[in-house]
């Protein structure tokens, strides 16, 4: 994964989780993500939720981050498929007990580093 990815990734783990450092305000994130109302975020919802940060950054509308529509205007094309893996990888770092499900507890968690690259 290229560097400058692995940070945009970052940036929106932090963006997006920021609202989750409150402790009370966990369950209205929750309930924000949680489209079916089970009381966890599963994969898709999680997937829907953070893809947002993509789509507000593809200005074109072509389902692809080029350099110019990158914090910096440089870096590699990202494609949507790419950056949906990403977030899966993601998903699964903060999904501690392995349920492929996020609970509160675990959306509540700072986002997970992500594991040295081999
Ligand atoms: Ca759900
Ligand atoms: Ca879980």
């Amino acid at each position: 994964m290229p560097l400058l990815h692995a940070n945009f990734i970052l940036c929106c783990a932090i963006l997006f989780s920021a609202p989750v450092l409150a402790q009370s305000s966990v369950s209205d994130y929750l309930q924000r993500i949680d489209r079916d109302g089970d009381g966890r975020v599963s994969l898709g919802e999680y997937q829907d939720w953070m893809r947002y940060g993509f789509d507000a950054m593809d200005k074109n509308r072509n389902g692809v981050l080029e350099p110019g529509e990158l914090p910096g205007g440089r870096g590699n094309a990202i494609p949507l498929a790419e950056h949906l893996a990403s977030l899966e990888a993601g998903f699964k770092r903060q999904d501690r007990n392995r349920d492929g499900f996020l609970d509160a507890r675990e959306l509540a968690a700072p986002p997970q580093r992500p594991r040295a690259r081999r």
